[in-house]
């Protein structure tokens, strides 16, 4: 009994201890499953975490954009309500500076739109730029060399290569590089051969390098910041002199141009084109006498400023109006009706007698049968009334004397003197040598503008910062060009509205 006893305990401690391995087993999957189930649920935690972050950050960025698009859409108001008010586009707090765009419970959003400020270089200015107080590298580059070489650092190899890469032709300059040379860098790529459209772009042609077109303003901001002026310690490299070398990008645009019309709007009637609408335009004799011969002679007019002197019989009191109602652009059908260049045989006033001078009329000009024709677009040229000191000096390398001059004078002009840069010669201000050399440089007009605009969020200080080009050309203010300059930092400490 004992026996069978002992046995069915022995029996029921085997049964025991199998069933306490079988719950240990069990206990011990659980446990695994329940580790691995925490990490599951950890990683996902994580991933759910970084996403969250991710989706914030992009939305934050979102933002910054917006906020800096706010400042652009700010520069476009005051364009369209105001241009002609220079102080509104120069230095206007009260539209520009830290401007709060929205508040969404966590962050407070802001725009400021700035510029580099002459009159201040320590300090930005809270405005625009009016891209017609620079120099248009794309404005016949050949024919305003001396312009060009006033400009810092600027030498004859880098013009003659800035030439050649604007110019249609594949025939090099002296000390120019066309398709060819460009094809045989290590790494080669094509030229434009055709206006450059951004300033950015010079860094293409050969021998503009960043230092030649940034200067020491490595990240664009218009002021001197600590690592612009530390020599070779911290890019980029620079001259510790305390003043910021603004490169080529302070005096050089690629967007300006303006419609080839009169002060009423009517397109202006070429030098260079059709005889007939020359006739009936009502010049004097003797101009049109000049300009007969001079086309005959297998000449083009560079610009309408050449028909001041005695020649042409056109004196300082006459050049407004010649300048506003008058161009000069090459047209392609002149040479088919010229024949020749001068000295060529076959040139005869036979064969080309644009103005029929004995039976000529002027004093009852036949208004014209054919409808005016638009004009291409004038390249740019440097706006005479609002241009600074620095800038005009370059102009025909005019000098500095000269450009002082023309500032100190223009603020005593009348609305209407100002139509054309005309006035520089009839107040005096420059001889007629000098005017010639500078006419076909320069205008009364400003059509494209230049906004730089940070959007930035606080507390956070997340930033984005754009360049746009605003053109008026066509009445209604309109965006041209688009970038973001985000990655060269912060322009300047980002603080929001000073607190009152
Ligand atoms: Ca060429
Ligand atoms: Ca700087
Ligand atoms: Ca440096
Ligand atoms: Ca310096």
């Amino acid at each position: 009994m004992r026996k069978r006893g002992s046995a069915r305990t022995t029996g029921c401690r085997r049964g025991r201890a199998a069933a306490a391995r079988r719950s240990g087993l069990i206990l011990y999957a659980v446990l695994v499953i329940l580790a691995m189930v925490s990490l599951v649920a950890v990683s996902l935690m994580f991933r759910v975490q970084a996403d969250l972050q991710a989706a914030t950050a992009g939305q934050a960025a979102g933002q910054a954009y917006l906020a800096a698009l706010s400042g652009i859409q700010r520069a476009v108001l005051v364009l369209r309500t105001g241009p002609d008010d220079p102080e509104a586009l120069r230095d206007n707090e009260a539209m520009f500076r830290d401007q709060l765009v929205c508040d969404d419970g966590a962050e407070q959003w802001y725009f400021t739109v700035y510029a580099y400020n002459d009159q201040d270089p320590g300090i930005v200015r809270y405005g625009i730029t009016d891209e017609a107080t620079r120099i248009n590298v794309n404005n016949r580059p050949r024919e305003n060399r001396a312009t060009l070489a006033a400009l810092p650092g600027m030498t004859d190899e880098l013009i003659d290569a800035l030439i050649d890469y604007v110019d249609p032709d594949d025939m090099p300059e002296a000390q120019g590089a066309e398709a060819q040379s460009y094809a045989r860098l290590d790494h080669p790529y094509l030229i434009a051969n055709a206006d450059l459209t951004t300033l950015g772009e010079l860094l293409l042609v050969r021998g503009f390098d960043a230092p030649v077109v940034y200067g020491e303003d490595a990240n664009r901001n218009g002021l001197l910041d600590p690592n612009e002026n530390d020599g070779d310690i911290t890019f980029p490299p620079d001259n510790t002199d305390g003043v910021l070398d603004r490169g080529l990008a302070g005096f050089v645009t690629t967007v300006t141009r303006e419609p080839d019309v009169d002060g009423e709007g009517n397109p202006r009637i070429n030098l260079n084109g059709d005889p007939e609408s020359l006739q009936n335009a009502g010049l004097p004799d003797q101009a049109l006498t000049f300009i007969a011969r001079y086309r005959m002679e297998g000449h083009q007019f560079n610009d309408p400023s050449e028909l001041l002197g005695e020649e042409a019989g056109i004196g300082p009191g006459q050049i407004a109006d010649i300048l506003d109602r008058f161009t000069a652009f090459p047209t392609g059908d002149l040479t088919a009706i010229l024949g020749p260049p001068a000295g060529g045989r076959g040139m005869s006033v036979e064969r080309f007698d644009p103005f029929e001078l004995d039976g000529l009329a002027p004093e009852s000009p036949a208004p014209s049968s054919r409808p005016a024709q638009a004009n291409p677009p004038r390249a740019g040229r440097v706006n005479v009334n609002t241009a600074p000191v620095e800038v005009l000096a370059m102009v025909g390398d005019m000098g500095e004397q000269a450009a002082r001059r023309i500032v100190e004078h223009r603020t005593l002009l009348e609305a209407d003197q100002a139509r054309t840069p005309a006035w520089l010669l009839t107040e005096e201000l420059v001889d007629e040598e000098l005017f010639k050399r500078i006419a076909p440089i320069l205008t009364t007009r400003s059509y494209q503008y230049r906004v730089q605009a940070v959007g930035y969020g606080l507390p956070s200080g997340r930033f984005c910062v754009l360049e746009a080009v605003i053109d008026l050309e066509s009445g209604r203010p309109r965006v041209m060009h688009l970038r973001q300059l985000t990655r060269l930092g912060a322009p300047f400490a980002l603080t929001g509205p000073p607190q009152r």
